[in-house]
């Protein structure tokens, strides 16, 4: 169970560790006041109701009151959610998928990446621990080209054992990433060089694939993104890879309001790579102006069709092209509720596409 405070994405705050079966655990919380909230932080069982209120009362200087009534007091939960749309696009430390250019050896591109943990700020102050490639969540966004030779090499700086899956693309059998099955455990301290030609194109991604369960919600994952021989690079082409577990619920390592916005000019056309590396289903919906869905995992519809809520399943990727005809800034957000706004205001997998 966790303690978070108040704060926007429901985070930080003391944590038991994990309780076993027929165990028990005590938390210490210190001196606390105010609306607090209990949760269980493995995820997906928040969701399923593990969670409680807490009301902290200054002792006799006044009544106390229930946590329905301090939940809901409207004025609270008025000034909340303002606070955290004032905030919006709010710093934070780190950014993830920055874009990595490799070095070439040869006719081959190497990448480089080191698995650690790390602390990272999910939102304003709101600092999890988490895993990372190269320091950043998600980790830093490969681009190549079908025909590419690419040499991607892990160092594994975790305390546990881990191994690089490249999730959609085309490997060889020994390239998979799959420890005991095509390759030992890459174990704490020691490397492992992964070497293959790009075969398919598309919206794709690397993961760990070694406690998967915790390593890829906690950060182990990146945009691994197959341009097809000639294609030409769309003006904003946006990685929006959403992620829920340890560090919450996520567009691109960062929960509202330090998600960042899109912004385009009207009659920009922008493509969106969703990527779910979540363990929980993501409709993603934008207000205003329609999403024309062009690929699933990578691989292009024949017919592309239109929708304002797209829906990414865990695993999967959906590119969708969208045409910025609507002056403003729309609301773009995971269409579960619980995955985006609370009585404390709007947290999580809520960003904004800004259309000047
Ligand atoms: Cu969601």
């Amino acid at each position: 169970m966790a303690f978070p405070t108040t704060s926007p994405s429901g985070g930080g705050g003391p944590q038991t560790p994990s309780i076993a079966p027929g165990k028990e655990a005590t938390l210490h919380l210190g001196k606390v006041e105010g609306n607090l909230t209990l949760f269980c932080t493995i995820p997906g069982h928040r969701d399923a109701g593990m969670q409680s209120a807490l009301v902290v009362n200054q002792g006799g200087t006044h009544s106390p009151a229930t946590a329905a009534s301090q939940a809901h007091d409207p004025k609270a939960m008025d000034a909340s959610y303002m606070a955290g749309v004032k905030a919006f696009p709010a710093k934070t430390k780190g950014m993830g998928n920055q874009p990595m250019t490799p070095l070439m050896q040869g006719a081959v591109k190497v990448f480089d990446l080191t698995a650690e943990e790390i602390d990272w700020e999910v939102a304003p102050g709101e600092i999890k621990r988490g895993m990372a490639f190269n320091g950043m969540i998600p980790g830093p966004a490969i681009r190549a080209t079908v025909g590419d030779r690419v040499r991607i090499v892990l160092h594994n700086k975790l305390k546990e054992s881990t191994a690089l899956h490249f999730h959609g693309v085309i490997v060889p059998n020994d390239q998979d990433g799959v420890p005991g099955i095509t390759q030992p455990l890459v174990e704490p301290g020691q490397t492992f060089t992964y070497e293959f030609t790009l075969r398919n194109s598309g919206t794709h991604m690397y993961h760990s694939h070694m406690n998967a369960q915790m390593q890829v919600p906690a950060g182990l994952l990146g945009a691994f993104i197959i341009a097809a021989p000639g294609e030409v690079k769309a003006t904003h082409d946006e990685l929006m890879v959403l992620n829920d577990g340890p560090l919450g619920y996520t567009i691109n390592g960062k929960g509202f309001p330090a998600t960042q916005p899109i912004v385009v000019k009207q009659g920009e056309q922008l493509r969106v790579r969703y990527m779910n590396e979540g363990n929980q289903i993501h409709p993603m919906h934008l207000h205003g102006m329609v999403q024309t869905v062009v690929a699933l995992d990578g691989i292009p519809f024949p017919t592309p069709y239109q929708q304002d809520t797209v829906m990414v399943a865990p695993g999967q990727r959906v590119d969708v092209l969208i045409t910025a005809t609507e002056k403003g800034v729309w609301a773009y957000h995971c269409h579960i509720l619980t995955h985006a706004e609370g009585p404390q205001g709007m947290f999580g997998m809520v960003t904004a596409l800004i259309v000047n």
